[in-house]
């Protein structure tokens, strides 16, 4: 059984489950959220098989041949995700502690599915599952993709349709950055010409765009349908030449910002001395905010190369107040250790320098706890090999191998499991134009990234995954996902 990520223990089983015409999904409890989730699965189903796969509440087990996702009477130590799945003649039984580990559990069974299963118009099948019995819980609390809508912009239903791909390899977290040099994504109420201006092009000079207050909202809902919470970043005080433009009294004194469509970093930064600029925060903050029911606010802090060190430390220390006045936990690029540090703060590990194992040891010092997003492993934008037409080199090439074969734990840091909140892969849009640039560049290696975050790292090889990642490469066709075709996979034909 192919599945990407590899569950925690899986035992195969005699027999096997035939999906049929007369096959329900029934649900217990009847609550909104369960039915949701099972309405959900047969939403998934229905396309390829025809059938009608009614969500059904039950107060106890179906008799024969049926699906049963069930919330009752489970172990708790399945915790916020992990569920239990028994795929056998008699049926499919899904047991979760929390909703959440349902949900990740269907992802198990669409992949236990052929990979036709994924086509949006009717298949002749047949749709056998085999028999299973699987036991499976994540490794990470954070387990997460992030996406640049901000160098290229892209708009809700991309963002939904890349979101989707998220939830099919149990993801949970969607950090969207939302605010760089190239383009301000997201409305403001109080500062309007954040988007008039700001969100008026992008790399290369195009329209950009931005997403209003609603539309960002319909996002977060869509994410929360599956699971997955959003993470808005306002970059700052670097990459912020956008906002700058918009509004140049937010910049030092005789600069005169403008719009900038190239792909250099380091060149914009907030004037850190002004009060000012942190009222411009402050009702920044405060929408985001109030828009955001995910606890975390990332202000990433990378890069800020025209903010003197001083500046930066105090920058950053005033900031985190800011977010934590409203509530949330600061997220930041490894930077931000620079800082003194809440406890509940997050650090980003991005560069993979010396200095940046140095970053992680003082936020590690501070409580703070870490986000394993190394570029030369983690980084969807970096380029295959030298080949690839799309992506950047800066941190080397990052084979699907590469990009699979590391451990978040004993990066020669120092740092131990409890220090490490999970694993995040970025993808930068510098280069990528549309949702299918962005696609190449996420397929397959976003699936390798997902599995050091979920599974247990003992037993996982190379050889092993390679195999499991061929049978997705006619899953990721089925869905229309235009995937590198790594020479280093066999893909079956
Ligand atoms: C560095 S990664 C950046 C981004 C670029 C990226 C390109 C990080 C925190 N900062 O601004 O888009 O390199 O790979």
């Amino acid at each position: 059984m192919d599945i990407i990520p590899k569950p925690t223990l899986l035992t195969p089983n005699e027999g096997r489950f035939d999906l049929t015409h007369d096959t329900r999904i029934y649900v217990t409890p009847a609550s909104v959220e369960a039915m949701n989730i099972g309405e959900y699965l047969g939403e998934r189903l229905r396309p390829a098989t025809g059938f009608a796969l009614p969500a059904t509440p039950t107060a106890s087990a179906p008799s024969f041949g049926h699906i049963y996702l069930s919330l009752i009477d489970t172990d708790a130590a399945l915790g916020e995700e992990g569920y239990a799945l028994r795929v056998g003649a008699e049926g499919v039984t899904l047991t979760a502690h929390r909703p959440a580990g349902l949900f990740r559990g269907i992802q198990t069974l669409r992949q236990m599915l052929p990979p036709a299963i994924e086509q949006r118009a009717e298949q002749p099948g047949p749709w056998s599952l085999p028999g299973v019995e699987i036991r499976d819980v994540p490794r990470f609390s954070w387990r997460g993709a992030m996406l640049d809508v901000s160098r290229h912009f892209f708009g809700v239903e991309d963002v939904k349709r890349y979101i989707d791909h998220l939830a099919y390899y149990k993801v949970n977290r969607f950090h969207l950055h939302l605010s760089d040099d190239q383009g301000w994504r997201i409305e403001i109420k109080a500062w309007p010409k954040l988007t008039e201006i700001g969100g008026s092009t992008q790399v290369g000079g195009g329209p950009g765009g931005f997403f209003t207050q609603e539309q960002y909202a319909e996002i977060v809902r869509y994410a929360q349908s599956r699971y997955i919470v959003v993470v808005p970043e306002i970059d700052m005080p670097g990459h912020t030449m956008a906002a700058l433009a918009s509004y140049p009294e937010l910049s030092r004194e005789g600069i005169m910002p403008s719009l900038y469509t190239g792909t250099d970093v380091g060149m914009s930064s907030l004037n850190t001395r002004s009060n000012f600029t942190y009222q411009f925060i402050e009702d920044v903050i405060r929408e985001i905010a109030e828009l955001t029911p995910g606890p975390f606010i990332h202000i990433g802090g990378d890069e800020a190369y025209k903010t003197s060190e001083a500046d930066y430390v105090a920058f950053i220390e005033r900031v985190q107040g800011i977010i934590e006045r409203h509530g949330k936990i600061m997220v930041g690029w490894e930077e931000i250790a620079k800082a003194r540090l809440l406890p509940q703060t997050v650090v980003q590990f991005w560069r993979g320098h010396p200095s940046s194992m140095a970053l992680a040891r003082r936020a590690v010092e501070q409580g703070a706890r870490i986000i394993m997003s190394p570029a030369s492993r983690a980084y969807l934008d970096m380029k295959y090999d030298r080949t690839t037409p799309l992506g950047h080199t800066w941190a080397g090439f990052v084979e699907v191998q590469t990009a699979y074969e590391w451990d978040p734990v004993g990066m020669n840091m120092e740092l131990v499991e409890d220090n490490i909140i999970g694993v995040e892969a970025p993808l930068w849009s510098e280069t990528a134009r549309t949702l299918d640039d962005a696609e190449y560049l996420a397929f397959p290696r976003l699936a390798g990234i997902n599995e050091i975050g979920w599974s247990c790292a003992a037993g996982r090889t190379w050889e092993e995954y390679r195999g499991r990642l061929a049978a997705h490469g006619p899953r990721f066709a089925m869905m229309g996902i235009d995937f590198y075709r790594s020479p280093q996979v066999i893909w079956p034909v």
